[in-house]
């Protein structure tokens, strides 16, 4: 790569305000985001990202399940793109830069590569993937995961919220339900950068990650049936009481936990009850579990203890149970030349650096099915993510947004 293009930078103060204007849509009260997606927000946050993308002269389309593909052309057009993706969708009480971050560094990159003229021999294209989040529309990681063929398109569109809308209906009535289809094509190399959103970066007083995988992710609904009853004569021995049968199984989750500690990862952030009436034994109860760890066959044993305890449970109890696998990530290496190719820019660059493991799926994973792929990531303030409080100091901001710019120009 010549000298010009060793020497350029990205301009930190630019993508912090396109950070602060992106985070104004769906602001929160308490200094978050909430922009779910396919809401009107998520949907304004597209529209912005379109308009600066068009500004910085980028080519913008979009496929059949709603990710955007903002396009700047190279030397060789009909040569494979170099990707850089992240996404716009937040959770309920989102921060301002899970995802964002990814994304808006991709639109400095093509307003440096326009306002200096610069043509790269590969197309470089800026990509907002679908429903990462998976908080309105299980799974995560929806529209990357249907391009790279891991979910099936026509099972996405019928996924609904708790509304019982369906993403279909919401695809169509903002026009995001394109006739391209949403499948993987040749990419030369994927990169995202991203905020660690865990401790370890900023514990060790690095200022980037070179992520080299990321660790297993599942996802259950835990279902247990029992008899609605009345909260008052109903003696305690003979109530078939779910709630009773499920205390245990949730219990057992943080056990299993703390069996496989420290890498091991147990979330149970959502827990309904049918009739949902405080003096009506439950006729049902759901809870919505999240299993991690950085090793498969740990992960599988995991999900074993479990599925053995809940059929315990019932039986013993005169419940009904199901636990339903409803998403499942894969244990992730990144590609070595893109790992390789972080390393070196962090290195160019000088920038405090070490290895780590994602804590938390990205859309990256998916493409590091069909693609060469790679992230980046630099602290967040206390770790603090999926927390209205999220926050990151600029000149991170800036330090990822570089190493992104240099490996993606390497690779360009
Ligand atoms: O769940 C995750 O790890 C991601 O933030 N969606
Ligand atoms: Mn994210
Ligand atoms: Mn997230």
């Amino acid at each position: 790569m010549n000298s010009r293009l060793l020497e350029l930078r990205v301009h930190g103060g630019r993508l912090w305000d396109s950070l602060m204007t992106m985070a104004e849509i769906g602001a929160t009260p308490r200094g978050g985001c909430n922009r779910q997606a396919m809401t009107d927000e998520d949907k304004a946050g597209r529209e912005l990202f379109i308009r600066w993308c068009e500004q910085a002269k980028a080519r913008v389309t979009m496929d059949a399940i709603g990710n955007i593909f903002a396009r700047r052309d190279g030397k060789a057009p009909d040569s494979p793109p170099v990707m850089i993706g992240s996404h716009l969708d937040t959770q309920t009480t989102g921060g301002k830069f899970d995802g964002v971050y990814g994304v808006l560094s991709g639109v400095e990159i093509l307003r440096l590569l326009d306002e200096n003229a610069i043509e790269t021999d590969h197309p470089i294209e800026v990509v907002v993937w679908t429903n990462e989040e998976g908080v309105r529309f299980t799974p995560a990681m929806m529209g990357s995961g249907v391009w790279s063929g891991a979910l099936d398109l026509n099972e996405m569109y019928r996924a609904t919220d708790r509304t019982g809308v369906s993403l279909e209906s919401e695809l169509r009535r903002h026009g995001c339900k394109s006739r391209t289809p949403a499948r993987a094509r040749p990419v030369k190399a994927a990169f995202e950068v991203h905020i660690e959103q865990g401790p370890i970066l900023e514990a060790e007083g690095k200022q980037v990650g070179v992520v080299t995988g990321a660790q297993g992710v599942c996802w259950y609904d835990l279902t247990i049936w029992g008899k609605p009853s009345h909260a008052g004569p109903t003696p305690m021995e003979t109530r078939r009481d779910p709630v009773a049968g499920l205390l245990p199984l949730l219990r057992l989750c943080y056990d299993l936990a703390a069996q496989h500690a420290p890498w091991a990862r147990a979330t149970i952030g959502d827990i309904q009850t049918e009739p949902g009436s405080r003096n009506t034994v439950a006729e049902r109860a759901l809870a919505k579990i999240d299993l991690r760890h950085p090793e498969a066959v740990v992960l599988d044993q995991m999900e074993r203890e479990l599925r053995a305890s809940v059929a315990r449970e019932c039986k013993s109890r005169r419940l009904q149970g199901s636990l339903e696998e409803v998403w499942r990530m894969p244990v992730t290496d990144f590609a070595p030349e893109c790992i390789q190719a972080v390393r070196q820019a962090v290195r160019r660059l000088n920038y405090s650096h070490m290895n780590i493991i994602s804590g938390a799926g990205h859309d990256t994973v998916n493409l590091a099915s069909v693609a060469p792929a790679g992230m980046i990531f630099v602290p967040c303030e206390g770790g603090v993510s999926h927390n209205e409080a999220e926050s990151a100091r600029p000149e991170d901001l800036e330090a990822g947004a570089n190493v992104l710019l240099q490996a993606v120009l390497s690779m360009a």
